[in-house]
C-alpha cells in the first residue's frame, strides 16, 4: 500500500483517484508516517522559504539574507566566555559549526511547524510567520541596513507559509465527500489534492536548493569580478637578508595569505563589490570626507610588513601572522577630513556592523605607519581579510585596530562611543603585549643526543625584539640567536643551538625582551580582557 502512495505522488490522476478511494477505506493511514509527512512538509516549507529569499536577497541591492543576518545575531549575543571556548574548541572552523547548529536548529522548528500545521492548524503557519518577522527583524537591524533589507525575509516567510498549506492540504485529500455533494470549495480542494503531495514536495525541494545555490554564486560573483591594479609604494620596504632563518617547522618570516589566522564575527564572509564600496569620514571632523574605491587607488601608498596578533591568541598560540601591506596612510585620510583636538577615538565599522575602538594618535602619528591596505602580500586582500579594504595598525591587538570590510570611520571620544567588544568585556585599548613562543622542535619531540635546534618566533609590535633567551629544565637563561627585521612592526625568528644531553624529559622555556629592556613577564594571564601573558614552554625528550 505504501507504494502505491509513493507512486500516487508523481501525479498520475488514476492513481490519485485510487488513492483516494483508498483513504476513504483506511483514512486514518500509519500515525508515525503522518506524523513523518507533517514533519517532512514543515522541512520542505522552510527550505522553499528560504531559497526564494537567499535568491532575492543576492539580487536585490541591499537585500539581506536573512538566514545570514539570524547567525549574525546570534553571534552578536554569545558572551564572550562562549566565543574563547568555541575558538579553543573549534579553532577557525568555529562559524562552521555555529552554521551547522543554525541550520540543524531551522530544521526542527521547521518539521515542528509542519507537524503543528497537520494536527493544530493554523499552527504551523504561525510558527513560520513568527520566524519570518525574527528574519526580517534581524536584516532590518544589521547594520548599513536599508528598508529593502527586509524584503528577502518577508517574501521568504510568506512563501514558506503557502507551501506550508499546500503540502498540508495535499496530505488531506477530501476522500470522506461523496462527488454529488461538491461545491465549489470541495471543487477548489480537489484541483490541489491532484498536485499530488509528491509533485509539490519536490517542487518545493527544488526551488529551496537552486534558491540557495544561485543566490550564493550570484553574491560571490558580484565581489569577483572587479579587477583592480595594486598601486605601487614610493619606497616599499625592503625585506633585509635574513628575516627567514629558514628552519624546517618554523613559521615563515612572510606569512602566505592561505595560512594567514582568521578571526572575525563574520558568519559569512561580507561581499562588497569595489565599485559599490565607499569609505565615509565623520563625527569630530571640520568637514566629512567620503572615499571612493578609485579614489583610493590614486592616492600615495606604503607597503609595510605588519604582523597582526589577536587579543584571544593564548600563551604559544597560534593567532598571529605577518604579511606585506599595501594601503593608504590612515594619518593622510583624517587630515583630509581635519580631525578635532577634543578627539581621542576612532570607531571603524565594517560593512557588517563590527566597530574597533583605536586611539586617535595612533592613527595619525607620523611614525607609526596605520594603512587603509587593499593589498596583502602583494595580492588583493583575500575576502575574509577584508576584501576590498581593511585597515592595520601596528602595535594593537587586531580587534582594536585591524577592521576588515571597514566603510566607515567616526571621529569621536572613548568617554562617548564603544566599540564591539567593549561592552563584552575586552580592554577599550588593548596594545599588544611582550610574546614569544617555541615552535621547534614539536612538543613531546623524541629527540637523539647531541646538537637540537630550538626555534621558534617573538613579538613586540611597534616596539621590536632585542633578544630572545631560553632556558632548560630551568637553568641560565641563554641568549637566542635573533633573525632579520624590517622595522619594529613585525615578529622576528629566533634560533637556539641546544647541546642536547641526558636521557628523560626536558622542559625548555622562552622569553623575550624588547627594545625598551622590557623582559616577558612570566606572570600568567588568560586572553580576556586584554590579552594573554606568561612564559611560553615545551617539554621533548631525549632518548637514552
Ligand atoms: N569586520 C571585522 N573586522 C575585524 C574583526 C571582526 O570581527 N570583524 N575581528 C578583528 C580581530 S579580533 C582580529 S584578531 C583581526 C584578524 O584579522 P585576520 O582575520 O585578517 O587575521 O581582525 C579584526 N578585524
Ligand atoms: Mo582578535
Amino acid at each position: 500500500m505504501s507504494k502505491h502512495r509513493r507512486s500516487s505522488a508523481f501525479g498520475n490522476d488514476q492513481l490519485g483517484e485510487e488513492n483516494r478511494t483508498e483513504s476513504t477505506v483506511q483514512p486514518a493511514g500509519s500515525g508515525a508516517r503522518k506524523l513523518r509527512r507533517a514533519g517532512l512538509s514543515g522541512l520542505l516549507a522552510a527550505l522553499a522559504g528560504l531559497g526564494l529569499s537567499e535568491l532575492i536577497s543576492a539580487l536585490l541591492p541591499g537585500g539581506v539574507s536573512p538566514m545570514l543576518a539570524v547567525g549574525a545575531f546570534i553571534i552578536d549575543i554569545v558572551p564572550p566566555f562562549l566565543k574563547d571556548l568555541a575558538i579553543s574548541l573549534f579553532g577557525t572552523q568555529d562559524k562552521l559549526v555555529l552554521l551547522i547548529s543554525i541550520g540543524a536548529g531551522i530544521a526542527v522548528f521547521a518539521a515542528v511547524s509542519g507537524i503543528a500545521e497537520r494536527f493544530r492548524p493554523p499552527l504551523g503557519s504561525v510558527f513560520i510567520t513568527v520566524f519570518g518577522i525574527a528574519g526580517v527583524l534581524a536584516a532590518i537591524t544589521r547594520a548599513n541596513a536599508s528598508w529593502s533589507a527586509a524584503l528577502p525575509a518577508l517574501a521568504g516567510g510568506a512563501f514558506s507559509v503557502l507551501v506550508l498549506r499546500f503540502l498540508i492540504s495535499a496530505l488531506q485529500k477530501p476522500s470522506t465527500q461523496a462527488p454529488a455533494s461538491a461545491t465549489e470549495g470541495t471543487e477548489r480542494a480537489g484541483l490541489i489534492a491532484r498536485r499530488s503531495f509528491g509533485q509539490l514536495a519536490i517542487g518545493a525541494a527544488a526551488i529551496g536548493v537552486i534558491g540557495i545555490a544561485v543566490g550564493r554564486a550570484i553574491s560571490q560573483a558580484a565581489t569577483t569580478a572587479y579587477r583592480f591594479v595594486i598601486p605601487q609604494a614610493q619606497n616599499p620596504e625592503a625585506l633585509p637578508e635574513g628575516t627567514d632563518l629558514n628552519i624546517d617547522g618554523l613559521s615563515p618570516f612572510v606569512t602566505p595569505n592561505g595560512d594567514f589566522y582568521r578571526i572575525d564575527t563574520a558568519l559569512t564572509v561580507p561581499q562588497i563589490d569595489p565599485q559599490q564600496w565607499s569609505l565615509r569620514i565623520f563625527g569630530m571632523v571640520d568637514q566629512e570626507v567620503t572615499v571612493s574605491f578609485e579614489e583610493l587607488l590614486t592616492m600615495p601608498v606604503l607597503e609595510r610588513s605588519v604582523t597582526l596578533t589577536c587579543v584571544s591568541n593564548e600563551v604559544g598560540g597560534e593567532l598571529a601572522g605577518n604579511a606585506i601591506w599595501t594601503g593608504v596612510p590612515i594619518r593622510d585620510l583624517l587630515s583630509k577630513a581635519g580631525v578635532s583636538d577634543d578627539a581621542d577615538m576612532v570607531l571603524s565599522m565594517s560593512q557588517d556592523g563590527y566597530t574597533a575602538g583605536t586611539p586617535l594618535d595612533a592613527l595619525t602619528d607620523p611614525n607609526r605607519d596605520a594603512i587603509l591596505a587593499m593589498a596583502m602580500n602583494g595580492e588583493p586582500l583575500p575576502p575574509e581579510h577584508g576584501y576590498p579594504v581593511r585597515m592595520v595598525a601596528p602595535g594593537l591587538y587586531g580587534y582594536v585596530s585591524a577592521t576588515k570590510w571597514v566603510v566607515s570611520m567616526e571621529v569621536t571620544r572613548f568617554d562617548q562611543k564603544q566599540a564591539y567588544w567593549t561592552p563584552r568585556g575586552y580592554a577599550e585599548k588593548a596594545p599588544i603585549k611582550l610574546a614569544s613562543r617555541i615552535e621547534v622542535p614539536k612538543s613531546f619531540a623524541s629527540l637523539t643526543p647531541g646538537p637540537v635546534v630550538v626555534a621558534g618566533t617573538a613579538w613586540a609590535q611597534h616596539t621590536g625584539v632585542d633578544a630572545v633567551e631560553v632556558r632548560f629544565d630551568k637553568g641560565p637563561w641563554q641568549r637566542a640567536t635573533l633573525g632579520a627585521v624590517p622595522s619594529n612592526d613585525t615578529w622576528r625568528q629566533w634560533r637556539y643551538e641546544w647541546d642536547a644531553q641526558g636521557a628523560g624529559t626536558h622542559y625548555i622555556e622562552v622569553r623575550a625582551i624588547d627594545a625598551s629592556g622590557t623582559v616577558q613577564t612570566q606572570e600568567s594571564a588568560p586572553p580576556l580582557p586584554d590579552g594573554s601573558s606568561g612564559w611560553h614552554n615545551r617539554a621533548v625528550k631525549i632518548e637514552g
